[in-house]
């Protein structure tokens, strides 16, 4: 099976040339699929990796947009609508200078298999643009977002397509982008995007809800070794949504949070992260990470080189920033300071070298992003279903829902993992289930 796979896989490279990114997402999941190949031959017969691979529609465009100073600015905008088996594409939008197709492909492929694993009924996408947000005005993020929207519109729908944020995207993007959806369809269609605002259309919940998740799933794994959150020291990287409100919520169950970071450098607080002061540099006053240093006292540490946040000693070590930010020598790291769980918050944050290096670790439980951080996106489809009931539920009872969809998620992954080897190999777990359920879908819909 192992030769079988190879080819597949060497034939979707040669297919997606000069997209590396691609690859690793690709090479990740078919890496896994040996067991379930040789148990479910038919599979290979309906050529379903290759059907898989190929994304469903691919749409790029170009944006054009004017800064402040009335200088014109060309943008490419993208679209991957991957695939819509289990539902209408869903996956966020991505702004930073570092988009490009291979990236949006990789999320979007890893997105079909993390919407799967949420038992929601949401297919997968993604897009961007490589635009950097970062330094802009207010006018200037509107005119790209009114830009990006007046191509985007066409492509997307309640029932076909459903963005929302991810990074350099969050509740202020959303607005100016649904904002232009409404102008240009006439039609005030909330369930066409999630990460609303909280007074038209969101959900609350939502903006905690990827690093909520990430905490669940964390305190589900270290459940399985009898242990708690409470007391346990915990490294995280990033300073965006997704880390802060991780932190927030490790915090709340008792764990000391000794780290963060940005694209600028990290932090090392031994007396724990501040988080109103952290909030208050980096959504509020969108600022770097050496103000939170400057401003929290001499005991904090900054450092220029990112990496150095997996230096710490650490139970548990969250990356929250971006794809392939822990490498193999930060893994070993981790591994030789004891470190119990670690789980990706973020996209694909380890490479190949750090996820197979954490998963052979004995005494170490690796979560992949796919099921880690399932909380943002299960709760765009909490969201969904408010907006299509024209009702919105309180904090307690979307939390409890969002808890619960983490809850068996890691059952589902584990419980995965299991029938096919070993409980604790959470990478097999979560590609085995969330493929089985996507290509089952896809084989009883026809050659679509
Ligand atoms: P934000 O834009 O809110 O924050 C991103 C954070 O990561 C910032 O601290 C940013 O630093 C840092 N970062 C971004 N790019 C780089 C880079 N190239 N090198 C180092 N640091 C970088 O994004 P989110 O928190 O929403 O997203 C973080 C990760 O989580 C991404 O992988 C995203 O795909 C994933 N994710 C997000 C979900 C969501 O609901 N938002 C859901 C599931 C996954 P700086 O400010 O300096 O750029
Ligand atoms: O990577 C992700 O899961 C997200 N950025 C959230 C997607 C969504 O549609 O909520």
């Amino acid at each position: 099976m192992d030769s079988t796979i190879d080819a597949l896989k060497q034939d979707v490279f040669e297919r997606n040339l000069n997209e590396p990114e691609y690859h690793q997402a690709v090479a990740e999941v078919l890496d896994s699929l040996g067991p379930v190949l040789e148990q479910h031959p038919e599979y290979l017969d309906h050529d379903i990796i290759h059907r898989l691979c190929e994304p469903e529609r691919q749409i790029i465009f170009r944006v054009p947009w004017r800064d402040d100073r009335g200088q014109v600015h060309i943008n490419r905008g993208y679209r991957v609508e991957f695939n819509s088996a289990l539902g209408p594409y869903k996956g966020g939008l991505r702004f930073h200078p570092s988009v490009n197709l291979g990236i949006v492909k990789f999320l979007g492929f890893e997105q079909i298999f993390k919407n799967a694993l949420t038992g929601l009924p949401i297919g997968g996408g993604k897009g961007g643009a490589n635009f950097d947000p970062r330094g802009r005005s207010d006018t200037e993020i509107m005119a790209f977002c009114q830009s990006f929207m007046t191509e985007l519109y066409r492509h997307i729908g309640e029932y076909t397509d459903v963005p929302a944020g991810d990074i350099g995207v969050g509740t202020r993007e959303i607005g100016y982008l649904f904002g232009q959806y409404k102008r240009i369809t006439n039609r005030f269609e909330a369930g066409a995007f999630t990460g609303k605002g909280l007074n038209w259309g969101g959900s609350l919940v939502r903006t905690e809800a990827t690093g909520y998740g990430t905490i669940y799933f964390a305190r589900e794994q270290l459940g399985t070794m009898g242990e708690t959150l409470d007391g346990k020291r915990v490294s995280i990287s990033g300073a965006g949504n997704v880390a802060l409100y991780a932190i927030e919520k490790a915090q709340a169950l008792g764990a000391r949070v000794v780290t963060a970071s940005d694209s600028s450098g990290c932090v090392y607080d031994p007396d724990g992260i501040d988080l109103e002061l952290l909030k208050q540099v980096k959504e509020i006053e969108r600022g770097r990470i050496r103000d939170y240093a400057d401003r929290r006292g001499p005991r904090v540490e900054f450092h220029a080189r990112i990496t150095d946040v997996w230096d710490v000693p650490t139970d548990i070590a969250l990356p929250c920033a971006t794809q392939n930010e822990l490498d193999g020598q930060s893994a070993r790291a981790l591994i030789n300071n004891g470190v119990k769980v670690v789980a990706e918050g973020a996209n694909m944050p380890c490479t190949p070298e750090a996820a197979q290096l954490l998963r052979a670790a004995k005494h170490v439980l690796f979560g992949p992003a796919k099921a880690v951080n399932s909380g943002g996106v299960a709760t765009s489809a909490l969201e969904m279903q408010q907006n299509a009931s024209r009702d919105s539920w309180d904090f307690a009872y979307t939390e409890s829902r969002l808890e619960e969809i983490m809850v068996s998620v890691h059952e589902r992954v584990r419980a995965t993992a299991s029938r096919y080897g070993d409980p604790n190999d959470y990478v097999l777990g979560a590609n085995i289930a969330a493929f089985t359920k996507v290509v089952d879908a896809m084989i009883a819909q026809g050659l679509v």
